[in-house]
């Protein structure tokens, strides 16, 4: 969910409740009713992007540590081609007919972790969505259960609206006890990556490419926040180490100048997009701490993908208001000066 989408949203209905009356203040279960609303809406915004992409040029990247170091794309026709398997299941997202069995016809994740893995090191598997949600999976469950990437459902293909092209689906109806680990929200629409660990850090700006021990060499910088996207981080909030934005400029020869600003891209779809409210300007990053974390909590381990690692945007509360609510940016790949 793009949760400081849904807040703007929320806080926008709550300064309309105020012009009417302020000493009404609304009840959480008004709140959770906007919230809702504010869900489906971006849900329903981010089914229309994902429309313009036919079906035909949707693709299937494979990355972290694979058998070649290198990165996958499965096109769809070879996603057709690998779509072997058949699970009849429930919809965990069917809220209409809950009970109602699909067959679900797709690529096995296991099939994928057996020809592109390094097989002894993954110990878990993420995938991404068009629209920066993500989860997790541990390998033993890849393994043992038929968890596949469905490209159909009932011999058609699946429409966006019930998370299509490529929803991420698990047997409910053949293996029950699955149900217990992994709930409806780990049914993942409009997957695009495949992530086996975690990547190798490196961010690109203009020509150059940083590695972590490039930018190990810039001043470190430790924030404390309450990490504002919803993977599963910690609830309370967490160390965060990183290194600034207008150092990593400079690392890299660029001196960024007033009136420019940082687009900051990473891998899910919807961050590649060159927007404005994605974009930092000048003041913002000389005024407060915007980082690149690559690091967290006391014990300052590596960001897994897990949590959107290995490099994470990362903005301190004491950021001017504009900024608190930027989406931290995920699986950070690279910068560009505009
Ligand atoms: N790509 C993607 N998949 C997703 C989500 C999402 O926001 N994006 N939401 C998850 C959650 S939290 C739930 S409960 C179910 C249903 O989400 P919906 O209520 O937004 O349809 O889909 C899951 N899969
Ligand atoms: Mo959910």
């Amino acid at each position: 969910m793009n949760t400081w989408k849904n807040l703007a949203l929320v806080s926008l209905k709550i300064a309309i409740v105020c012009l009417v009356g302020c000493t009404n203040k609304p009840t959480d279960q008004q709140l959770e009713v906007w919230l809702k609303e504010a869900s489906d809406r971006n849900a329903e915004i981010l089914a229309k992007k994902a429309k313009n992409i036919q079906q035909s040029e949707w693709k299937l990247v494979i990355q972290g540590q694979t058998l070649t170091g290198k990165t996958e794309t499965l096109n769809w026709s070879q996603l057709q081609d690998l779509a072997t398997v058949n699970i009849n299941t429930v919809d965990a997202n069917n809220i209409v007919n809950p009970n109602k069995v699909f067959t679900f016809t797709g690529i096995s994740v296991k099939s994928l972790i057996q020809e592109f893995a390094v097989n002894q090191e993954v110990k878990e598997v993420t995938f991404v969505c068009y629209d920066a949600y993500q989860v997790t999976i541990k390998i033993e469950d890849l393994l043992n259960y038929p968890i596949i990437l469905a490209i159909a459902k009932d011999g058609q293909p699946i429409p966006r609206s019930e998370g299509g092209p490529i929803y991420l689906i698990f047997p409910y109806s053949q293996h029950p006890e699955i149900q217990k680990k992994y709930d409806d929200e780990m049914w993942a629409f409009y997957v695009t990556h495949v992530i086996f660990g975690t990547e190798k850090a490196k961010v690109s700006i203009g020509t150059s490419d940083l590695q972590l021990a490039n930018l190990d060499q810039l001043p470190q910088v430790t924030i404390k926040e309450k990490v504002a996207y919803g993977v599963k981080w910690p609830s309370d909030q967490v160390e965060l180490h990183g290194v600034r934005i207008q150092d990593v400029l400079s690392l890299a020869g660029i001196t960024l100048k007033p009136k420019q600003s940082v687009f900051v891209s990473g891998k899910p779809e919807i961050y590649q997009k060159h927007s404005a409210e994605q974009s930092l300007p000048f003041d913002i990053i000389q005024k407060c701490n915007v980082i690149l974390a690559t690091r967290w909590g006391q014990e300052k381990q590596p960001i897994p993908a897990s949590l959107g690692g290995p490099i994470t945007l990362a903005v301190s509360n004491k950021c001017p208001a504009e900024v608190k609510e930027f989406k931290w940016v995920t699986f950070v790949q690279g910068l560009t000066v505009k």
